[in-house]
């Protein structure tokens, strides 16, 4: 016990007190969309809500019904700081496999992410973008994630499970300071 005990504190030692490591935080506001919070219409999408039909995890998944080309969901607006590297990712369930976009903005709403994608019908399918920078100034408090129609028709999807990550960055060796 003592051994397991000494080893954990030399993890500390090695993870908690090193200044600069990162440690990934999610800049979502329910990401897991567990709650009725955090996602805003982005135009006036038919459906915006709370669903418990396809969930990838937990107990609610959000339902969306987009019946105009640009028009879907957003994450409410949070804050990213210049040149900070993220991990994204969001699964998304659809029921007719019409195109969508997945996009993201950067804090003064210039694009980072634009995907279109054709999600391939009722299987939930991942889509993650790997280290996305932020540029020098492109930090502010108007990032969003997003998903759209991509072109004219109807289509029902739903969202969980997303995430907006700080990267993380390996420190160099001189701030490993084992004792
Ligand atoms: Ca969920």
């Amino acid at each position: 016990m003592k051994h397991i005990m000494t080893v954990a504190l030399m993890a500390c030692v090695a993870v908690c007190v090193v200044p600069g490591l990162a440690v990934a935080a999610d800049l979502l506001t329910n990401g897991d969309m567990e709650i009725d919070a955090g996602w805003q219409d982005w135009g006036v999408p038919a459906v915006n809500a709370l669903s418990t039909d396809y969930v990838h995890g937990g107990t609610y998944s959000r339902k969306v019904q987009s019946n105009t080309a640009g028009v879907g969901v957003r994450a409410v607006s949070f804050t990213v700081s210049d040149g900070a590297i993220f991990n994204i990712s969001l699964w998304i369930y659809s029921i007719d496999g019409h195109a969508l976009t997945v996009s993201a903005k950067d804090g003064d709403w210039v694009q980072l992410i634009l995907d279109n994608i054709t999600p391939p019908v009722g299987v939930w399918t991942e889509y993650t973008y790997s280290n996305v920078t932020i540029s020098p100034t492109g930090g502010g408090s108007q990032a969003t994630l997003g998903v759209y129609l991509n072109g004219a028709g109807t289509s029902t999807w739903y969202m969980d499970d997303a995430a907006w990550l700080e990267a993380a960055i390996a420190p160099s060796g001189s701030e490993i300071i084992l004792k």
